[in-house]
């Protein structure tokens, strides 16, 4: 048995005082390798603390004053693309500045009709110039008033319209300037004012019977005959016809 048990002592260290003794080496080992692993990590801890010590040295001590200027530096960056930024953003609404200060002096010569500004341009009331060459709904295009009586448009070229055709039939003006249309429609009919060439195809007037109503546009560059029609079905063929002459 002792032999045995010397046996399982040797072959096995698990049993009797020697056992024990094997059993408390194990931990004393472990106890040992612990300390030998808190003493590691306290030195490297250490080691962390100096090397952490040298470069919050560093940073306090010369590289603070490049740090602080290349901080200041990427400030001032900042604050130069914000300044661009900003006048890029107030760049924009200068235009409706722009526009409200050329809306401000500008004349309306039929009350609904768009501007006139004192350089000649035809603008909307946002100050953008009305486009001759759109279709007529579109809201560039040259707004027709609503019903008007023909005091209200003393500056107006004046057309009447019935079916003895338009009177004047003919009219003129000089390239590139502003107008004002005026049509007076007869009792007996609606009317529908229109120019035949298509960069005036924005330009149009409709009125009921015995209504007048008025549009603002500017002349074309172009001189040259602008043929207008009422677009009224029927009333071409029975001679609702003219000329627009722009010299
Ligand atoms: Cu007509």
């Amino acid at each position: 048995m002792e032999e045995l048990n010397n046996n399982n002592e040797i072959v096995s260290p698990g049993l009797d005082t020697s056992s024990g003794s094997n059993q408390s080496d194990l931990p004393t080992g472990s106890r040992l390798t612990a300390k030998k692993r808190v003493v590691i990590l306290a030195v490297l801890v250490l080691i962390l603390l100096v090397v952490a010590m040298f470069v919050l040295s560093g940073d306090l001590g010369i590289d603070k004053n490049i740090g602080t200027t290349e901080t200041k530096k990427t400030e001032q960056n900042t604050t130069s693309k914000e300044n661009v930024e900003k006048i890029t953003i107030e760049k924009t609404p200068v235009t409706p500045e722009e526009a409200a200060q050329a809306i401000a002096s500008a004349v309306v010569e039929a009350p609904g009709a768009n501007l006139i500004t004192p350089d000649g341009r035809v603008v909307d009331y946002d100050g953008n110039e009305v486009k001759n060459d759109v279709l007529k709904s579109d809201p560039r295009a040259p707004q027709q008033t609503g019903s008007i009586s023909l005091e209200q448009v003393p500056f107006a070229t004046k057309l009447e319209l019935s079916a003895a055709g338009f009177s004047p039939k003919e009219f003129k003006i000089k390239k590139g300037e502003p107008l004002t249309i005026s049509l007076s429609g007869s009792n007996d009919s609606s009317h529908v004012f229109k120019f035949e060439d298509k960069s005036l195809s924005a330009i149009g007037i409709n009125v009921r019977a015995g209504e007048t109503r008025a549009v603002t546009f500017k002349a074309p560059e172009v001189a040259g005959s602008y043929k207008f029609f009422c677009d009224f079905p029927g009333h071409i063929e029975r001679g609702e016809i003219g000329v627009m002459i722009v010299e």
